[in-house]
């Protein structure tokens, strides 16, 4: 079953329509173009089951949701660990930080196959559409095929919403 973060917190009613900025990307090789396209698909999976829109927009200063790419200690107080452990955070409704791990061996064409001189590829569209769960108010679910589940297998791709996902970002929005 789904889970929330303690109390709930979600956006409230009138900040259904969210924008997001990618603001931090010069710690990554995938472009921008790319960046967009992988970030639009994730958000559209959550938009499809809500009354939520998402919409790209280029400033930090006009986002609800910002996405940056940063290495170890990047001054939230939850440093990144180098490749593999922890791949990116995302904070509670309303703060809207999503942070990913510059270390990581991202791939963002879904080629999760892939060898990778640092180590296991991980599936950017994959993680992004989890932490877009968080960002959204949804904790971890024990349903092992949801994407809200706590792990996932390196080298995989899960980017579908499962029942249980549906329903839990449903109970919300
Ligand atoms: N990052 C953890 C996560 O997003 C951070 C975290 C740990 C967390 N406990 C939390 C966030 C409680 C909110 C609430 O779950 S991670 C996966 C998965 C991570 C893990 O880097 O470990 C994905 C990021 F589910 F696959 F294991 C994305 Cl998809
Ligand atoms: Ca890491
Ligand atoms: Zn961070
Ligand atoms: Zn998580």
């Amino acid at each position: 079953l789904y889970s929330y973060f303690p109390g709930g917190p979600m956006w409230p009613p009138f900040r259904r329509n969210l924008r997001y900025a990618i603001t931090a990307t010069s710690a990554t090789s995938i472009d921008r173009a790319t960046l967009s396209a992988v970030f639009a698909r994730a958000f559209s999976r959550w938009a499809a089951a809500t009354t939520l829109k998402f919409k790209e927009v280029a400033s930090a200063s006009d986002a609800d949701i910002t996405i940056g790419f940063y290495s170890g200690d990047h001054g939230d107080g939850e440093a990144f660990d180098g490749p593999l452990g922890t791949l990116a955070h995302a904070f509670s409704p309303t703060d809207g930080r999503f942070h990913l791990d510059a270390a990581e061996a991202w791939v963002a064409n879904g080629d999760v196959s892939s060898a990778s001189s640092f180590g296991a590829a991980v599936d950017l569209e994959s993680v992004a559409v989890h932490e877009i769960g968080h960002l959204l108010g949804l904790g971890h679910s024990s349903v092992p095929d949801s994407i809200m589940y706590p792990t996932i297998r390196t080298g995989s791709r899960k980017v579908e919403l499962e029942s249980d996902d549906v329903l839990g970002i449903q109970s919300l929005y």
